[in-house]
């Protein structure tokens, strides 16, 4: 059995099929399934499972990182190897009869074509195509991708005659049209204050508060919010030059803005959220929202 971690990336789905040529009479557990890993399992042909089996020989798990996102029961299985890139803690990998770590490659799609190099094991076009979705997907669409990634795509696109945009298109997902609508009039809704060259813009929907607030921002704001009065539910989302700053949506803005509102917030230093109870205290929670941004745009501005 070939177990994937919950909720799996195009890397971990890429590892666990690459690993299965190498074991056909494996299967692959996805503890969590997706729209990722349907996708994926779709465009190969293949199956997965979603429930683990009462037991097994041989367990091979897969860019699992961590014994937090391990979710089949090593105690089931008779033998244990784990491939990943993760850095893993030395009580995890105690568990495992045998691993192979390598942190110093992006994905574990590459350690996986790795193996299968070495056991003369036949990559046809779809899985060599989907080890590079994997590494692109680790890799940041490339933005942090190393000398072995570049090597591997370059390896895998040449030898399959691989037409990258099919690689991007196995993790690319459509946005439904009433999320598109839902981005659309958050834009024509949108309150645009400058602060130097800066730009915050904050605005209004009755949903996808997430993916609005994240329209704005790539339309040029630097700090965004977008709030639902419906939901009681406000994002943020800024840019990452910010974050390189000491800006925190997270911890401090989107706590306070969740407090105005009779709330609680919290997140990510780039994207965070807040909700509350009060609608009447919704249009003074968004006003908040701006007037933290602003505060630390000023305190920066040349
Ligand atoms: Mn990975």
């Amino acid at each position: 059995m070939i177990t994937t971690h919950p909720l799996p990336d195009a890397d971990a789905m890429a590892s666990a099929f690459a690993l299965k040529r190498l074991y056909p009479k494996a299967q692959v557990f996805v503890p969590d399934e997706n729209d990722q890993s349907r996708k994926i399992a779709g465009y190969l042909g293949e199956k997965y499972v979603t429930t683990p089996d009462d037991k097994t020989d041989l367990l091979i798990a897969v860019d699992i990182g961590g014994p937090e996102l391990m979710r089949f029961p090593l105690e089931r299985a008779e033998r244990r190897m784990l491939i990943d890139h993760h850095q893993a803690k030395h009580a995890f990998l105690e568990k495992f009869d045998g691993y192979y770590v390598d942190t110093n490659v992006n994905s574990t799609s590459e350690i996986a074509y790795k193996i299968l190099k070495e056991n003369g094991v036949r990559i046809d076009k779809r899985l060599a195509t989907l080890l590079c979705a994997g590494i692109y997907s680790d890799s940041i669409s490339l933005r942090i991708a190393k000398p072995n990634a570049f090597r591997v795509i370059a390896e895998l696109t040449g030898e399959h005659n691989i037409n990258f945009s099919d690689v991007v298109e196995l993790i690319t997902f459509g946005r439904d049209v009433s999320e598109k609508i839902a981005r659309f009039k958050a834009c024509q809704r949108a309150r645009v204050e400058r602060v130097g060259d800066y730009i915050v813009a904050t605005t209004t929907v009755s949903s996808f508060t997430s993916s609005a607030a994240q329209a704005l921002r790539d339309l040029g704001a630097d700090i965004s919010f977008a709030g639902s009065k419906r939901d009681m539910d406000i994002k943020g989302a800024c840019k990452p030059w910010l974050v390189e700053r000491g800006f925190n949506l997270g911890r401090d803005v989107m706590p306070l803005v969740g407090k105005t509102m009779g709330g609680d917030g919290g997140g990510h230093p780039g994207m965070a959220g807040a909700r509350g109870t009060d609608e009447t205290k919704f249009v003074p929670a968004m006003l908040e929202a701006a007037k933290l941004a602003k505060q630390f745009l000023e305190s920066v501005k040349k």
